[in-house]
């Protein structure tokens, strides 16, 4: 008899536990570099609450903000190495391996949402090819808005930059800095208010809506929408962590990033007028920089362009040729 209560007990805390492997969802970590408050962390909690639902709870994604999992420059490589499920970096920053991965950093190709739209999908099947030959699986991309330049004085030349301290963010926004004969300080994002207030920095090219987050009217007075390029933040999963999913969650997950890339869009879109505005309303003055000094970064993006191209190789014209191509201009 005892025996009997014995195993009934046993099989009782079998079940239970099957039914706990059964019901325990499955989590992943997605390591951000930025705020919890940026729009972008913002859709990522959406896209992780979404997911959710959408996998009838099955997949759970905690979003880790503010580089608390790893460093920026480093979510890409902790996610390949298994050490993170999830992530999200700014895609430009792989472009040391992943050539391809630079080109919404090229300045002056695209200057309005539709043209982002329009690279993102020449771009994207050549990124989920090498995403994928790096075991990563792409999962959606949005773009920052556009990037405008920072100073502390008014640009009425392009010699003004000599000698003077910009804030850069990845290899891409350094090498512009060497062009315009700058020297280049490396500044995360969450620390330019910082550098800022510090003096490190005379100058920097990001968007409105990053000078909104950093307050930068407290330190820095000018802002020009030179409209440079739309950098885009990717966020994607290891190809391990995604293949341990079910078929129909795999679907659903994907039909879910779709969404959240939709959303994402609409997002920066809408930032990037109403952060322009705060930056005028908090007294800042914001123009366009001198016709000379504009046909003079124009040549610099054409320098920067022809050294990118050259870098790449065949993978840039099979991007710019479509899209130049196409463009309705
Ligand atoms: N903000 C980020 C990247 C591009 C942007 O607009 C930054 O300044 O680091």
């Amino acid at each position: 008899m005892r025996r009997r209560t014995a195993l009934i007990g046993l099989g009782h805390a079998l079940g239970a536990s099957l039914a706990l492997g059964a019901n325990a969802p499955t989590t992943w970590r997605l390591a951000t570099g930025y705020r919890a408050s940026s729009f972008h962390t913002e859709n990522l909690r959406w896209f992780a609450e979404a997911a959710g639902r959408a996998t009838g709870g099955a997949l759970r994604i905690d979003v880790v903000p503010d580089n608390q999992l790893a460093p920026l420059a480093r979510i890409e490589g902790e996610v390949r190495a298994g050490r993170i499920e999830a992530g999200e970096t700014i895609m430009s920053s792989l472009v040391a391996e992943v050539p391809i991965a630079g080109a919404d950093s090229v300045p002056f190709v695209v200057s309005s949402y539709v043209d982002a739209r329009r690279l993102w999908t020449l771009q994207r099947p050549l990124i989920e090819r090498h995403f994928a030959e790096r075991g990563l699986v792409v999962l959606y991309a949005v773009p920052w808005p556009p990037q405008g330049l920072y100073s502390r004085r008014p640009i009425s030349d392009v010699s003004d930059f000599r000698g003077s301290r910009m804030r850069t963010y990845n290899a891409t926004t350094v090498r512009i800095a060497q062009l315009l004969g700058a020297e280049p300080v490396d500044v995360p994002m969450v620390q330019v208010a910082q550098a800022l207030q510090a003096g490190r920095i005379d100058s920097m090219i990001t968007s409105a809506v990053t000078g909104v987050e950093s307050s930068v009217w407290q330190h820095i007075n000018h802002y020009h929408e030179i409209n440079a390029w739309f950098p885009k933040n990717i966020v994607f999963v290891s190809r391990l962590a995604f293949e341990r999913l079910d078929a129909s969650q795999r679907q659903a997950l994907l039909r879910t990033a779709g969404e959240a890339e939709a959303r994402g869009w609409q997002l920066s879109e809408a930032a990037a007028s109403t952060s322009t505005q705060t930056l005028r309303q908090q007294g800042m003055t914001v123009s366009r920089v001198p016709a000379q000094v504009d046909a003079a970064l124009k040549r610099l993006g054409e320098k920067f362009s022809r050294e990118w191209v050259r870098s790449v190789g065949h993978e840039a014209n099979a991007i710019f040729v479509p899209y130049y191509l196409q463009s309705p201009r």
